[in-house]
């Protein structure tokens, strides 16, 4: 039949302001005079919902009859933060909501704060994969995300006397007005069980998993709104459900808990995010998550196919399939058996279908981050995929050797199977050689890459290592975070840097302008009192904006060297009060950052930041110009106050170790100038803001390597180093924790011991490098033209950059 469309959603205030006193009362159930503020954001979010649904409703029928190549980003991470921010700028709805709710007496800037961020990833590489959900709305590609719709996000962090205390988080807890339950979206996933071989003697031999247990996956949907609501894509998220939601014969025999027992199990997988940032979590639930979504997103990918084709052979022209490091890789086994076992193709044309259907995106070279799981795990928990990776090992292995005439020390090492001690299967090798295509994320990190972990493999294949430059959506960095200084941009050149980031870069002409730089300053400035009243408020620290804003904010890890920081924080208090005749540059350095929570000496180093500043920070000899501060619970929305609120950025870590980075550009889009290391993306930064307008210190990566291999003997550093020897005797001594002297002792000796992370060997290029911060300080002009110039050249760092990359070169899509 020639069904009614609705009448098309008009964003005007007074239209707005009607439906959200409608949606407040029949939908919510609220009068508006006892609404609560919380029931005034629900509503407003439904409101702006319904001018999504036209944008994705369309975006969806376009892919189709366009029969348009379709990307799914596979990812166990989306750590996307507030969403309402971001879908009201993008639809170009801002001033119209503010004054819908304005009229009904209603402050967005209230409310939107009462949002619960969606954390449902550790750092940078979940915290990517959001920038590229929106990078890929923004430049119009036909994109779907997949990952697990977590019941708890990454923990809360409450400092309980300056350690680290994990706490649930909960932001399901109002509901969530963003998500659109689909349950006819529904799959089976099994676990365990055996594999029976069927078929007659005059054909091949067939084989049919028998999982033991099995679950249903059901799917949420998310709308992901593009810049100007160019296209609206969707992040389907699963959940997991039991196939019976209780045992009732059990109920009734009275046994109230065992009846429950296999629904609690299924509704487990999807229960919690693993709060691991580089320890592997070794555990069979990490590995049943990683199944669970990468089986239910291929079924449902296969499903969408077969929609619109008849066969698989177009799924490689038709489907890209991007893994987000190799959380996903199980799903190259799995794809393998769909298309054999449910599908009946033979392993030559399967084989051939998946490698050209994924690719791979490799995020850390960190030997304990890469996955692998032992043999007799991933057998019991997925004996069809174990035969299936042993068969692709055959396939790639025969040839190596045979064809390509590796050695057996190439065979080792290419291997899917790790023969050193307990036999394990290696996800990194089998999501290389199931990808026709496997990156780096900075230039840096994918050079490291080909000479380092996947040397042999990429002798074996040599085309298929390629580097694609991390990026952030300039929209949520940017205009959203800032908004003073995009409306002075706006101003100053106009706004085509909307469109398109580089065209930041007219912002150069005015560098030296000394009204310009006044403006800009002045924004700045702004920035550092709400971050100060923030500070304030949560903390009831004193900050005076005047001083330099010293920000590092990210996971706290060893290589990225929130210690050295930390230490040169106290070489600098020790200074300030042998020297109170000089001139001090007022400094706040700023920290904030959750560690994993088995990760002992990162816990360590969250204690030490805050017992250095409560010493300092009371200190009347230092007279304010020192403070320390380290800011709990980092989140996105954190973030979002403290990047626009920087003078420096603290981009560390030691060289050869942080695949990209992202933080970094933010930082550097809002105008703060990095003190880094040539590490991750630091390097391509430097070269687009020029070597004038960023602070470079420390060894290079060829340095750290060369050093480890002669082994690095830090003892006569640190004894050359009369600073660095006497702020280490400080810490190790118990200045900072008279309560507990030896708290610190161990971390100390590391750096006496060994130094894996080069603390003590880049410590005094950093504080020669500090010191040279003051004095670009001391020289206000001077300091603005570069802050200008780093706003003015990062737009290359875009998101939609990266994106415009991937898909050309990668995903040939959109
Ligand atoms: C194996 C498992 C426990 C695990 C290990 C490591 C889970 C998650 C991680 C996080 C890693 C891979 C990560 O976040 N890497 C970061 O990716 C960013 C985006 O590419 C980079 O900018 C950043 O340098 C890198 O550390």
């Amino acid at each position: 039949p020639d069904l009614p469309s609705p009448a098309p959603r008009v964003s005007d205030p007074e239209v707005l302001a009607g439906e959200i006193i409608e949606t407040l009362t029949y939908r919510i159930g609220k009068d508006a005079k006892v609404a609560k503020p919380h029931d005034w954001l629900t509503a407003t979010i439904l409101v702006v919902r319904d001018r999504i649904i036209d944008r994705w409703m369309q975006s969806t029928r376009k892919a189709y009859e366009t029969n348009a190549k379709r990307v799914y980003y596979l990812s166990l991470e989306f750590l996307i933060g507030r969403l309402m921010r971001d879908a009201v700028s993008n639809l170009g709805m801002m001033d119209d909501v503010r004054a819908a709710l304005g009229s009904l007496g209603v402050n967005l800037d209230v409310i939107a704060e009462l949002e619960p961020d969606a954390a449902l990833g550790n750092g940078g590489l979940g915290r990517l994969a959001a920038c590229f959900m929106e990078s890929m709305a923004s430049v119009d590609i036909p994109a779907y995300g997949y990952g697990i719709r977590y019941m708890h996000g990454l923990f809360r962090q409450q400092m309980s006397d300056g350690w680290q205390v994990e706490l649930p988080e909960t932001w399901l807890a109002h509901g969530n007005p963003w998500e659109f339950e689909r349950r006819e979206s529904s799959y089976e996933i099994g676990f365990g069980g055996s594999v029976e071989t069927v078929g007659s003697y005059d054909e091949p031999p067939r084989y049919v998993w028998k999982p033991a247990e099995r679950v249903i996956a059901m799917a949420y949907d998310t709308p992901v709104v593009g810049w100007r609501a160019q296209r609206v894509n969707t992040l389907r998220l699963w959940t997991a459900q039991p196939i019976d939601p209780i045992l009732l014969d059990a109920f009734n025999a009275g046994d109230h808990i065992g009846a429950l027992r296999e629904s609690n199990k299924a509704e487990a997988l999807a229960r919690v995010l693993y709060p691991a940032d580089a320890t592997p979590a070794g555990q069979e639930l990490r590995l049943r998550q990683e199944y669970f979504f990468s089986s239910a997103s291929l079924q449902d990918i296969l499903r969408r196919h077969l929609q619109q084709y008849p066969d698989f052979k177009s799924l490689p022209d038709k489907v890209s399939i991007q893994l987000n490091d190799t959380h996903p890789a199980v799903s190259v086994a799995e794809l393998m058996r769909l298309l054999m076992d449910v599908h009946h193709l033979d392993f030559v044309e399967a084989w051939d279908i998946t490698w050209r259907t994924f690719s791979y995106t490799n995020h850390t070279l960190l030997p304990e981050a890469l996955e692998s799981w032992p043999v007799p795990l991933f057998e019991r928990l997925l004996p069809r995929h174990m035969q299936i990776v042993y068969a692709i090992n055959a396939h790639i292995l025969v040839d190596a050797r045979k064809g390509k005439a590796m050695t057996d020390n190439e065979i080792r090492s290419i291997s899917l199977i790790d023969e050193n001690g307990e036999r394990r299967v290696r996800m990194g090798n089998l999501a290389f050689i199931g990808s026709h295509s496997v990156n780096g994320v900075s230039a840096l990190h994918t050079d490291l890459m080909k000479e380092t972990v996947f040397a042999d493999l990429h002798k074996l294949y040599p085309a298929r290592i390629n580097n694609k430059t991390n990026g952030i959506t300039p929209r949520r960095w940017l205009m959203q975070c800032n908004p003073g200084l995009t409306a002075l941009i706006r101003e100053a050149i106009g706004d085509a840097f909307l469109d398109d980031a580089e065209q930041l870069k007219a912002l150069d002409a005015m560098a030296e302008d000394s009204a310009f730089q006044q403006k800009f300053a002045a924004i700045k400035r702004k920035n550092k009192e709400a971050l100060a009243q923030l500070v304030g408020n949560r903390m009831g620290v004193r900050l005076d904006p005047s001083a330099m804003f010293d920000i590092q904010i990210k996971r706290i890890h060893e290589y990225k060297r929130q210690l050295l920081n930390i230490i040169e924080a106290v070489a600098l208090y020790d200074q300030i009060r042998s020297h109170p005749e000089l001139d001090w540059t007022p400094r706040v350095k700023l920290f904030a950052g959750k560690a994993a929570p088995s990760y002992h000496n990162a816990k360590l180093i969250i204690k030490l930041a805050n017992d250095v500043a409560r010493v300092i920070n009371n200190d009347p000899a230092v007279r304010g110009l020192l403070k320390v501060v380290f800011i709990p619970n980092y989140n996105v929305s954190l973030a979002e106050v403290m990047v626009p609120a920087a003078d420096l950025s603290e981009q560390i870590s030691t060289a050869g170790m942080e695949a990209s980075g992202t933080g970094n550009m933010k930082f550097a889009l809002n105008g703060a100038l990095t003190i880094g290391t040539l590490d991750g993306a630091n390097v391509e930064m430097r070269d687009w803001v020029g070597e004038d307008n960023i602070v470079i210190f420390g060894l290079t990566a060829d340095e750290v390597a060369r050093k480890r291999a002669e082994g690095h003997d830090p003892r006569p550093i640190i004894e050359a180093s009369r600073e660095l020897s006497q702020a280490l005797a400080a810490i190790a001594s118990g200045v900072f924790s008279p309560d507990d002297r030896n708290r610190f002792t161990s971390l100390v000796d590391g750096l006496y011991s060994h130094d894996w992370f080069m603390v003590a060997a880049d410590f005094d290029s950093y504080t020669k490098a500090q010191r040279e911060v003051d004095c670009l300080w001391a020289n206000p002009a001077g300091w603005n033209a570069k802050t200008i110039r780093n706003t003015a050249r990062m737009g290359w760092f875009s998101s939609d950059r990266t994106i415009r990359q991937y898909a050309k070169e990668i995903w040939r899509a959109g």
